[in-house]
């Protein structure tokens, strides 16, 4: 093709800077801040250029209110192409040898993927039984804050204080007493293995659905470096944007007897629209996670993170539960006397971007907490390995010491010196 044949269409920098150069300043001030520094938020990562060049195309013109072939709008013929390309490789990364999977696309979040679960499943007042916030559950899952802990009647679960892991037994006894319609396994902050066959077996003990909030790890799962909950959950709901590397999103997987549920529960009830550009980016997700080459990246964030995890508790920081099976790690920071709150602020400064996070049984308030989490999704999309996490860990050690701040420029240095190696979108060759 000619580059007079190339379409003209989708992000054109040049055409932001010159309409619009406060906006165009942003972005580079962001990709500034995102190649400089070093990206260990356990819920990011950097979604490829294919990924962004579907995100900015003219599908965000589209509405397509309905699914492929049973839409409210005429000219849909090829927003229904993308779909049904994503729903197809969604199921044969997620699906079952022998089973059935039906997929959606169309949430716009993870809390919105929830919000149509519960929709779909549940009466308000139900009661669901979830992990509790503060132990590593999320706000959808029975927070009072959120539509969870308003419409319907929550029942949280926790970690043992000893060992930091889900207490199945716990678990079990509080369905026995409290009946739920709905239990959840899943979390934001906790480094483990969940074993999704206890879940299952308590739900049906009980007779309720299982949901699965599989946002955090559902890469992991994509690449086959973790069991996957798919055999176990009624309904597995995750983000695109983790671990997954794709648009900042949501979806849902469900046996197909929950299929028209599900859909309703999406649209009409809880969404209008679908945003086909996001949409047709988690095609392209999708695409990139069925090659072999995100198999290796899937074990390697694990690798990273039990390396970064090891790395941080010789530098005074305890893991929560010993350890991690996953992208995350959560770090008590009570040992060297500073909160989660101080450590993230003295990262921010050394150019280590990570968040204060709870741990459980936390005596600290949630603004300031005992803790912080770290992911190694990002930095093993720009090429870190095991070797590497050994020096982040040390810089995250040098910047979380340094109470004066007089420290901070030269770890910085050192970080930037670091993530030149590993550079976070290079310039194509
Ligand atoms: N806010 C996300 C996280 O950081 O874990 C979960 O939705």
């Amino acid at each position: 093709m000619s580059a007079a044949d190339v379409p003209f269409w989708g992000p054109d920098f040049a055409e932001l800077q010159a309409s619009d150069p406060d906006i165009a300043d942003v972005v580079l001030g962001e990709l500034d801040r995102l190649k400089g520094g070093l990206q260990l938020i356990a819920s990011e990562n950097f979604t490829s250029p294919a990924v962004l060049a579907a995100l900015g195309s003219t599908l965000s013109n589209k509405y397509a209110e309905g699914y492929p072939g049973r839409r409210y709008y005429g000219g849909c013929a090829e927003v229904d192409k993308a779909e049904r390309i994503g729903i197809a490789r969604a199921q044969q990364l997620f699906g079952v040898e022998g089973a059935e999977l039906h997929v959606n696309l169309q949430p716009h979040s993870g809390a919105s993927a929830n919000l149509a679960a519960y929709a779909a499943l549940l009466q308000p007042g139900d009661t669901v039984l979830a992990m509790s916030l503060p132990h590593g559950g999320h706000l959808t899952h029975g927070s009072s804050v959120s539509f969870s802990g308003t419409w319907f009647t929550p029942v949280p679960y926790s970690v043992r204080a000893d060992t930091e892991l889900i207490d199945y037994d716990e678990v079990r006894d509080l369905a026995l007493e409290h009946r739920p319609a709905m239990l959840i396994a899943g979390a934001t902050a906790y480094p483990r293995l969940i074993d999704f066959a206890a879940f299952r077996e308590i739900a049906d003990e009980v007779g309720a659905w299982l949901m699965v909030d599989a946002a955090h790890f559902i890469g992991l799962v994509a690449g086959q470096a973790i069991p996957s909950p798919v055999p176990y959950a009624d309904v597995v709901t995750f983000t695109t944007h983790k671990v997954l590397r794709g648009p900042r999103g949501g979806m849902i997987v469900c046996r197909p007897d929950l299929a028209k549920r599900i859909d309703k529960a999406v649209f009409p009830f809880i969404q209008g629209g679908p945003l086909m550009h996001a949409v047709a980016a988690k095609a392209v997700a999708l695409g990139e996670c069925l090659q072999p080459s995100y198999r290796d990246y899937a074990r390697q964030v694990v690798a990273n993170s039990k390396s970064l995890a090891d790395g941080l508790a010789a530098e005074g920081m305890r893991p929560v539960s010993g350890g991690t099976d996953t992208h995350l790690a959560l770090l008590d920071l009570r040992e060297l006397g500073i909160t989660g709150a101080q450590a993230e602020a003295r990262c921010d400064a050394a150019r280590i971007t990570l968040n204060k996070n709870a741990i459980p049984y936390d005596p600290a308030p949630p603004m300031t907490a005992s803790g912080v989490r770290v992911g190694t999704a990002a930095v093993t999309t720009q090429g870190m390995t095991e070797g590497d996490m050994k020096e982040v860990a040390s810089l995250i050690g040098q910047a979380v010491r340094d109470e004066d701040g007089s420290a901070a420029a030269e770890v910085a240095t050192t970080v930037s010196a670091l993530v030149a190696r590993h550079p976070a979108y290079p310039r194509p060759a």
